[in-house]
């Protein structure tokens, strides 16, 4: 089977209304620039239409395959897309986003010897146009995190790419799923000693959020809780 150099993994959940016109675009983009890329959607536990469009949209494109389980699940989705990624540098983004820029000015940073690029939507020199309350958010969980772990860093969610074998061997000993598996890898990496830098982004989203903010706060804070347990004592 023919090897692509760059893996792409997006999680998907209920994404009937962008999935097709997202992908297409992001293809279109990575084909105008010439890129040999695989793109794996990771997809669990919609219960719209998005598993029909991802089925028909990797019969149309070979470049693209998906993967499907029952249960909603953000973290292990993603965590099942990194470990089935094949190339050797790999690129995490949401469907929402779909963010060219970003890899273009990541992939030059990890060719000059960094482990893992973290686009940071809070650091100087990003553009977040997203809504104050959910800016507010991401810095608070931000806090929470340093506090809990130790990280040192301003943003762990969201868009980041990575070379493979330096950084899905972390993904593979990550404990906790859902919504902050992706910042238990970076606080990982960071504490391993990775070389991990993070960009600013230009955040816009092509649509809101399908989970509203408050309803997903218990679940985050749960997690921080198992995270800094999985950190601290229980590696
Ligand atoms: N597989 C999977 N993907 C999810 C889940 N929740 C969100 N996503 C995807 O994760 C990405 C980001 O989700 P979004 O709703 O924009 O939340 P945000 O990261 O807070 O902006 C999108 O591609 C979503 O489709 C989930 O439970 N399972
Ligand atoms: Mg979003």
């Amino acid at each position: 089977m023919n090897v692509p150099d760059l893996s792409i993994v997006i999680p998907v959940y209920n994404e009937a209304g962008i999935v097709r016109a997202a992908c297409e675009e992001l293809c279109g983009k990575l084909d105008g620039l010439g890129w040999d890329y695989e793109l794996i959607f990771a997809e669990n536990g919609s219960r719209d239409e998005t598993v029909r469009i991802l089925e028909a949209l990797s019969r149309e494109r070979p470049r693209i395959r998906y993967l499907h389980e029952p249960a909603p699940n953000y973290g292990r989705a993603l965590k099942h897309g990194i470990l089935e990624a094949r190339g050797r540098t790999v690129i995490c983004d949401e469907i929402d986003l779909c963010d060219v820029s970003f890899y273009q000015r990541a992939l030059p940073l990890l060719a000059g010897g960094a482990d893992l690029v973290v686009g940071s939507k809070a650091m100087k020199g990003a553009n977040d146009a997203r809504p104050l309350v959910r800016r507010a958010a991401t810095r608070i969980v931000t806090l929470l995190l340093r506090a809990a772990t130790g990280f040192r860093g301003t943003d762990t969610h969201g868009v980041k790419a990575f070379v493979r074998d330096r950084i899905a061997p972390i993904a593979e000993v990550c404990k906790v799923e859902r919504d902050l598996f992706a910042s238990e890898l970076v606080i990982r990496a960071q504490r391993m000693g990775r070389d991990v830098r993070e960009i600013p982004i230009a955040l816009r989203e092509k649509r809101p959020p399908s989970i509203q903010l408050f309803r997903r706060v218990p679940r985050v804070l749960r997690g921080l809780v198992q995270l800094g347990w999985a950190i601290r004592f229980d590696r």
